[in-house]
């Protein structure tokens, strides 16, 4: 099967590391592309156009992130990640959370990159992400001994955050947080597939 992605996507990542976490990374064949030129590969197999695709062997695609994970872990590890969710219901909002705090941190990053800088529009999209890390990092009892998706997530989101807006220093705000990513990105998942800018 076939990943079509960037290598900058934190969305991309999540099933990049999730893959080697399951150890079948070497069943991913990894097509760069670039989402936001013009692409008839990607455009043909998924109509949104967006990063990270699957396309299976037989030519079928599975699309988003959440979505190819799911079927990464139904297909090779059913149940993987799921032994310490005592409430399903709410790992699955923590899931679509962390995929919204993402959301709104590249929304920021697109208004600040315009001519003038839109920083009221993008300050409004950093409260976004600000009170999702507040809600994580006050509300996730078990973040230091759980390996799933939703780790996968947050380390993936965390990490994209402290490469694109570097003036905050997002690990003293949230210590937390902080603390346990200098653990989590030494797992071999992370250093494999590292953001490239
Ligand atoms: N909800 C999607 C978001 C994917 C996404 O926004 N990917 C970006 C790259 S980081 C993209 O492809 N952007 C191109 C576009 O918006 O057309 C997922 O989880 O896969």
């Amino acid at each position: 099967m076939e990943l079509i992605c960037s290598l900058t996507s934190p969305y991309a990542r999540r099933v990049r590391a999730l893959a080697h976490e399951l150890g079948i990374q070497d069943q991913l064949k990894i097509k760069v592309v670039k989402p936001r030129e013009s692409s008839d590969y990607l455009w043909n197999i998924n109509p949104i156009g967006k990063v990270p695709t699957l396309r299976l062997d037989d030519g079928s695609t599975i699309f988003d992130s959440l979505i190819i994970c799911d079927y990464l872990i139904a297909t090779y590890a059913q149940d993987w990640g799921l032994e310490q969710q005592t409430n399903f219901w709410e790992y699955r909002t923590r899931l679509s959370l962390l995929n919204q705090t993402s959301d709104a941190g590249s929304q920021a990053r697109k208004l600040l990159a315009q001519e003038p800088p839109q920083t009221k529009a993008a300050d409004f999209q950093l409260d976004k992400v600000h009170r999702s890390l507040t809600h994580l990092e006050t509300t996730w009892d078990t973040l230091e001994t759980e390996l799933s998706l939703a780790s996968i997530g947050l380390a993936c989101t965390f990490d994209w955050l402290l490469d694109r807006f570097p003036e905050t220093d997002w690990a003293a705000l949230y210590p937390r947080i902080g603390r346990w990513f200098d653990g989590f990105k030494t797992r071999d998942s992370m250093q494999k597939t590292q953001i490239q800018t």
